[in-house]
């Protein structure tokens, strides 16, 4: 197996962290000795041992003189865990393959240097642009202590996400809503405007068979959230959070007892702050947040410029309708110069249905 093959390998294995680490990364490590992998191992869950310590832990026979191949530079600071770079040395590994490098500024180049002050033979880069890409959401938090905001909305060939009467069940097929899901497993975190709620008074949970269900986060600047909502009927059970400018104490009281978290957030225009709304909950550790609109919301998140990237999904279907819903409402744009741009566009199939992710660039 040569360089790309075994981090290929470690790739894959990181993945079965998916949903479980956040805010740490996924990593995956692989050791090879004699050409024959003895050794595999992923970062697991967050505060358990990193990949590279659970790769050494599953070696059939001694590393001494093999090659790792980590999906992320190791650390080598005491965080939760000690530093795999001393992992690493004490178990007499030769050279260490390396993904991307740790933004981590306790990190950030720092493990690599370790390693070759030590001798061990290192090579970097193998693989990078896969490894940058499967922890994009670490990378962004790692380095502005905010979310990392999908914006991701299902609307038909002509633009709409509801037919004339509002209803909207459904747009897309069984496989995109599957894979709706396990991005609900995926991001820490799910966020809706109260109109949403109003419209459509949905559950907001991770359906995914192992899933875990995101933190609900509702953004309702007069606190209007029915006590009657599905998601105010089940606060005791799935994680609960109400974003909300309003102050009147006893209106407060009756979604915590029924089991909701308050977050108190300023108002700019009659809106909730966002960028206000993101640095607090930056500091809870919430890495990412997968915005499911409606319209009014996501405006105001791209105006605000907190959102990171974009998924749509459009199914083949055309729905009409001069008032029909679309999925980014508010003002608009004046003229097409002053239009939200976004790159890096990669399009995949979901049944019937296409997917187009894109993100936002930021000026
Ligand atoms: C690795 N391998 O598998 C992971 C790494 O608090 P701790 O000890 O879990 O450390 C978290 C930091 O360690 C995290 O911010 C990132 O820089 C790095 N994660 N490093 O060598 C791993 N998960
Ligand atoms: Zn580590």
């Amino acid at each position: 197996m040569d360089d790309m093959e075994c981090m290929a390998m470690a790739l894959e294995l990181a993945k079965n962290g998916c949903g479980f680490v956040n805010p740490n990364p996924m990593v995956g490590a692989v050791i090879v000795k004699d050409g024959r992998v003895i050794g595999t191992g992923y970062h697991a869950k967050f505060g358990a041992p990193h990949a590279e310590i659970n790769a050494l832990a599953s070696c059939e026979e001694s590393p001494d003189g093999a090659t790792l191949y980590v999906t992320l530079e190791p650390c080598c600071h005491y965080g939760k865990t000690p530093p795999c770079t001393e992992a690493i040395l004490n178990a007499g590994i030769r050279r260490v393959v390396v993904g991307s490098l740790d933004p981590n500024p306790l990190v950030k180049g720092k493990g690599i240097k370790q390693l070759l002050e030590k001798g061990i033979d290192v090579t970097e880069g193998i693989r990078k642009s896969e490894c940058d890409r499967l922890n994009e959401v670490f990378f962004h938090f790692i380095q502005s202590g905010k979310p990392y905001v999908v914006m991701k909305y299902a609307m038909t060939m002509d633009g709409k996400t509801a037919a004339y009467t509002g209803d909207s069940k459904w747009i897309t097929g069984n496989a995109a809503r599957e894979n709706v899901q396990k991005d609900r497993h995926r991001y820490s975190s799910i966020m809706v405007g109260i109109g949403t709620v109003m419209a459509d008074d949905p559950l907001l949970t991770c359906r995914t068979e192992g899933g875990r269900n995101p933190l609900r986060i509702i953004c309702d600047t007069k606190l209007s959230l029915p006590l009657t909502s599905k998601i105010v009927a089940t606060a005791n059970e799935v994680p609960t959070l109400i974003a909300t400018s309003c102050s009147d104490l006893q209106a407060l009281q009756a979604y915590e007892n029924a089991g909701c978290r308050i977050l108190s957030v300023k108002q700019t225009d009659g809106h909730l702050d966002l960028t206000e709304l993101m640095t607090k909950l930056g500091e809870e550790k919430i890495d990412s947040i997968l915005l499911e609109g409606g319209g009014t919301l996501n405006w105001s998140a791209l105006q605000a410029g907190i959102v990171n990237k974009v998924q749509t999904y459009i199914a083949p279907k055309l729905f009409g309708g001069s008032n029909g819903k679309s999925p980014v409402a508010g003002l608009g744009v004046p003229s097409p110069k002053d239009g939200f741009l976004l790159t890096n566009t990669a399009v995949s199939y979901w049944g019937e249905d296409i997917l187009i992710e894109s993100e936002v660039m930021s000026d």
